[in-house]
């Protein structure tokens, strides 16, 4: 097979990058995760999506909240609501090992990369996961109270401020990762696939990093969107509010039409059919199939049709 580049966000994506880790051999596989959501909390580096990815790709995934380990315990929180610190970011006992973890490589003076590489490696994950850059990006969005980091705007206010606008602070200097970079220009790329994440706040600082937007716009590969609506909602998430604070219609048009010109093919979930004609007429191929992804069956499937999209045969 040919090599396939994934774009993915947290928990959505991760499905699905699950999915393409079970039926895409790793050699032939990078998956470039965003680090927008990333930040310094209690002296440590925290990269939510990244540990989305690593986890679900390790099976180790909390599948009921969604982040985190599952069979987690929480001592360490309990222990610094204790000693009265921050506590609004919940922990667990083995999620913060890999934090620690991480920040020690980082001091020690590893990239966002080679720590990347160390920790999914002694996971024992074959698979290529890879940040989006190695340059800090922080998304931030605007409300009434002025800018919100992401995870304050994220946890700490449940999603409930309305949002007016985005940004991503880092990203006009920063360079796509070596790894991500080198994906790009493979020979063998066949085929770049956005995950299932959140347009405007998972795939957009991606394409706020100006070498990926012009890397992305110059490729000579199909570029296959899996949308992350179903049937004109988000399954989680703050995806359908933020999208009507920002006076964007919830549906598969406004998803298309915001990738402005860069994709070539929408995979859509099946309850939104209707959509398929009107985003045909402009321009885009369009799959329509079963998004939602309860299993592991359910992500390969999904995987296999995001693939055969790009037309890569997966056997
Ligand atoms: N999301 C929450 O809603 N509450 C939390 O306390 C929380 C803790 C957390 C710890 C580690 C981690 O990797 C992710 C965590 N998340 C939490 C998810 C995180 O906020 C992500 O940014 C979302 O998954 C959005 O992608």
């Amino acid at each position: 097979m040919s090599h396939v580049l994934a774009l993915s966000g947290g928990v959505g994506g991760a499905k699905l990058a699950a999915g393409l880790a079970a039926v895409v051999p790793p050699e032939d596989l990078t998956i470039a995760v965003n680090t927008g959501d990333d930040f310094e909390h209690l002296g440590l580096t925290i990269c939510p999506d990244l540990d989305s990815v690593t986890y679900a790709l390790a099976g180790l995934n909390d599948t009921e909240r969604g982040w985190g380990v599952r069979d987690e315990s929480w001592q360490a929180m309990a222990m610094l609501r204790e000693l009265d610190a921050p506590s609004w970011f919940n922990l667990g006992d083995r999620d913060l090992g890999l934090h620690l973890a991480r920040s020690w490589r980082l001091r020690g003076g590893e990239t966002l990369s080679q720590a990347t590489a160390a920790l999914t490696g002694a996971l024992g994950l074959a698979a290529r996961i890879v940040p989006m850059s190695d340059d800090p990006v922080r998304t931030q969005v605007e409300t009434d109270a002025g800018w919100l980091d992401f995870q304050t705007y994220f946890v700490a206010e449940q999603c409930r401020p309305p949002v007016r606008a985005i940004r991503f602070a880092g990203a006009e200097m920063a360079r796509p990762s070596p790894m991500l970079s080198t994906a790009l220009s493979r020979p063998d790329l066949a085929a770049i696939i956005l995950c299932p994440s959140n347009p405007w706040l998972s795939v957009d600082p991606f394409l706020a990093m100006p070498e990926l937007r012009a890397a992305l716009e110059d490729r000579p590969v199909p570029l296959v969107a899996v949308s992350p609506l179903v049937g004109g909602a988000a399954l989680k998430g703050p995806l359908a509010k933020l999208m009507a604070e920002l006076g964007i219609p919830v549906t598969n048009f406004s998803i298309a039409e915001h990738y402005n010109g860069l994709l070539d093919h929408i995979v859509i979930d099946q309850t939104d059919a209707d959509d398929a004609e009107g985003l045909r007429a402009a321009g885009l191929c369009v799959t329509v199939a079963g998004t939602v992804m309860r299993d592991a069956e359910d992500r390969e499937r999904l995987a296999r049709v995001a693939l055969s999209a790009a037309r890569i045969e997966t056997g």
